[in-house]
């Protein structure tokens, strides 16, 4: 037996005794297989209730559409409850042009948690919301702005949730929430000519311009729709082509969480996303979580970009599985599952 092993053995026999001791407390640990030994990995309890005010305290601001006042005061209040939970956050300022031409004023927020670890984690969503509800069936709301409760503001409460769970229980990896704004200004689907790269604009911007030179991290999750009742996560196709580790990573980890039921092995079709701008400008493998609805024409949502994306329709149930299986994925993070 040469030397490394040993050491490796005896510090496991270490890790081993060290959480056998200190596990009368009654947080939720899971068993891991490490060599022969079964050691515990503590994952905090995801709580629903939390992240579900902190989808309403956004929703409540009225629709977080570029250069309006409730874009301002919601990103004053990220900044002020992220600060709550980190020290390290960053407002990237910027502006950007629109597909109609519109000048637009957008913050990209970015809260991070142990910046000295060099194995890191990027979780990221976006804030703001469709300022025309074009996909509604009332032609009349075309032009109305969307609260945007499922998309755009259902990840981020759940970043938001783990950004306060982090706070209290330093992970063994570091984690960098990142909010992008203007993700969802994108040209409607009409019968003008096509533009290209007109959705995501502030995710195309951070991965130009990230909030760090030379920032890294060993891979992305991107949250998108994850707040419906019963919603199903397919492995989407950008998300496979970049980051098929990722989704076996992820859809593991959910499985191990208990919520398995909600992340199927059906590959779906490419959806131009945040991630895909992560993916082939910072070169960050990034996964897309995003839900699939085979039964709507456009396989998202099903009242994605009209008035009825609103509280009403958001789910503690969906939102505690993606909770709980991201966290499942930072605490498990350089164990051996
Ligand atoms: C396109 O429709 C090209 N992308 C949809 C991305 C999106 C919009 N996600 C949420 N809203
Ligand atoms: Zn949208």
């Amino acid at each position: 037996m040469n030397t490394m092993k040993k050491i490796s053995q005896l510090a496991l026999g270490f890790v081993f005794l060290a959480l056998v001791f200190s596990s009368c407390h009654n947080e939720k640990k899971k068993p891991v297989i490490v060599q022969k030994d079964t050691i515990s990995v503590f994952v905090p309890d995801f709580n629903s209730d939390s992240a579900f005010a902190y989808v309403k305290k956004q929703v409540d601001f009225g629709p977080r559409t570029p250069n309006s006042k409730a874009q301002k005061l919601c990103a004053s209040y990220f900044s002020e409850t992220l600060k709550k939970y980190t020290s390290n956050v960053i407002v990237q300022e910027f502006t950007v042009k629109a597909f109609d031409g519109k000048m637009l004023q957008a913050k990209n927020i970015i809260a991070s948690f142990q910046p000295e670890k060099t194995t890191r984690i990027m979780l990221s969503s976006h804030w703001d919301s469709r300022p025309f509800a074009d996909q509604d069936p009332n032609p009349d709301n075309h032009k109305t702005p969307i609260d945007g409760a499922n998309d755009g503001a259902s990840g981020v409460g759940i970043l938001i949730e783990i950004a306060r769970l982090l706070s209290l229980h330093p992970s063994p990896v570091g984690v960098d929430i990142v909010f992008f704004d203007v993700e969802d200004y994108g040209q409607p689907n009409t019968n003008d000519p096509q533009k290209e790269d007109t959705w995501c604009l502030g995710s195309q911007y951070w991965s130009k311009n990230p909030h760090k030179q030379g920032y890294k991290a060993n891979f992305g999750i991107l949250l998108d729709m994850v707040g419906a009742e019963d919603a199903t996560f397919t492995q989407e196709g950008i998300s496979k082509n970049f980051a098929q580790d990722i989704l076996n990573k992820v859809w593991r980890a959910a499985g191990r969480a208990g919520y398995g039921s909600y992340f199927s092995e059906q590959s779906t079709g490419s959806i131009t996303d945040d991630h895909y701008y992560i993916n082939e400008i910072a070169k960050i493998p990034t996964i897309d979580i995003i839900q699939h609805d085979a039964t709507t024409q456009s396989g998202f949502y099903k009242y994605w970009h009209t008035v009825n994306d609103n509280i009403s329709n958001i789910n503690k149930n969906t939102l505690r599985a993606v909770g709980q299986t991201l966290l499942t994925v930072i605490f498990e993070e350089n164990t051996v599952q």
